[in-house]
């Protein structure tokens, strides 16, 4: 039986588009999707799914044995508004499930981890302009601390048992897809779905509030350009930065109106302020494009287009029924 791929996860804003582009890569039977739940009924039906808690090391562990899995893509994690919300539940979901798929590849039961890890992993003390590779790490979030402490495993796990795992520190993604869920860069595209449906947005954020940000696309092209990089060339074993663009919800709402003139937006800040305060303005991700080719296609015009035009597409679709 040839090896496959299993995503864990898989109904996510990334895991969605992950499956897809995973798909076209290795064939449609060679990736599994999953998910804790058959909510996302389009990608249940496109291909190989499993219902699996991310949670569950025996369901992981048979799932692998069963279908011949030698590569796991942990995508499930309780993003960073949420986990303020459920602090302990962030820390059981996002750490355990870490462990579960770090202990399979120590006992050679898959080959190859993907990881998400996130810009999260910084704090107020690190610096905010073109952040480092390397700096001071003190996060405020407990999401942020599930990640600061999960690349210190990974790499923990590299260096002990040479497991090959392999993560990105992901800025904010958006893409027309799948909805984000409980993060703090969420208005990024929330933004674009209502200066469609509604013509008015009320931020979250203050409008001077500028943060990493990644069109869903890129993301993925990195997540894989990462895992297609021979082992030997990848240098960083606890997490890559990444970064594309950086915004704030001022300058998305400026570029959307060249499309929309009409479009209107509000500021209301809530408690995700406080946790976007505390992140970085931009990221330094030269070691990345250095040690494996990184480089972004979409700047903010062109990552606007394309939202604007698929979700203008949506809704033809939906009013035509
Ligand atoms: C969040 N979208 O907002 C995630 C991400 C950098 C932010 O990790 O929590």
């Amino acid at each position: 039986m040839s090896s496959k791929i299993l995503i864990i996860g898989a109904c996510g804003q990334i895991g969605t588009e992950l499956t897809t582009k995973l798909r076209d890569l290795h064939g449609v039977n060679n990736v599994i999707a999953s998910d804790i739940n058959t909510r996302n009924l389009d990608l249940v039906n496109s291909g190989p799914f499993e219902i699996i808690d991310a949670k569950n090391y025996n369901a992981i562990h048979d799932c692998c044995l069963q279908n011949n899995v030698k590569t796991i893509y942990l995508m499930a994690a309780l993003l960073s508004a949420t986990g303020e919300k459920y602090p302990m539940e962030a820390w059981d979901l996002n750490m355990n499930s870490l462990f579960h798929v770090l202990n399979l590849a120590k006992e050679k039961v898959i080959d190859k981890i993907f990881w998400p890890s996130s810009i999260a992993v910084f704090g107020p003390t690190t610096p905010k302009i073109n952040t480092p590779q390397y700096t001071i790490c003190e996060p405020t979030t407990v999401y942020g601390i599930t990640k600061q402490v999960g690349e210190r495993w990974c790499e923990y796990y590299n260096k002990k048992y040479d497991v090959d795992v392999r993560s990105i520190r992901y800025p904010g993604i958006i893409s027309h897809k799948a909805m984000p869920g409980g993060g703090t860069t969420d208005y990024a595209v929330e933004i674009y779905h209502e200066a469609i449906k509604s013509g008015t947005y009320e931020c979250f954020l203050s409008e001077e509030t500028e943060l990493p940000m990644m069109f869903m696309q890129d993301a993925i092209k990195a997540t894989t350009e990462l895992m297609q990089t021979s082992s030997e060339n990848i240098k960083v074993r606890s997490a890559y930065n990444l970064a594309a663009i950086s915004f704030t919800p001022k300058q998305v709402f400026e570029s959307i109106k060249k499309y929309i003139p009409d479009f209107t937006i509000s500021y209301k800040p809530d408690f995700r302020q406080v946790i976007a305060n505390s992140w970085p303005s931009s990221i330094d991700d030269n070691i990345a494009r250095k040690e494996w080719d990184w480089q972004h296609d979409f700047d903010l015009d062109k990552m606007t287009r394309e939202m604007i035009d698929n979700l203008q597409k949506l809704v033809c679709k939906v009013d035509l029924g």
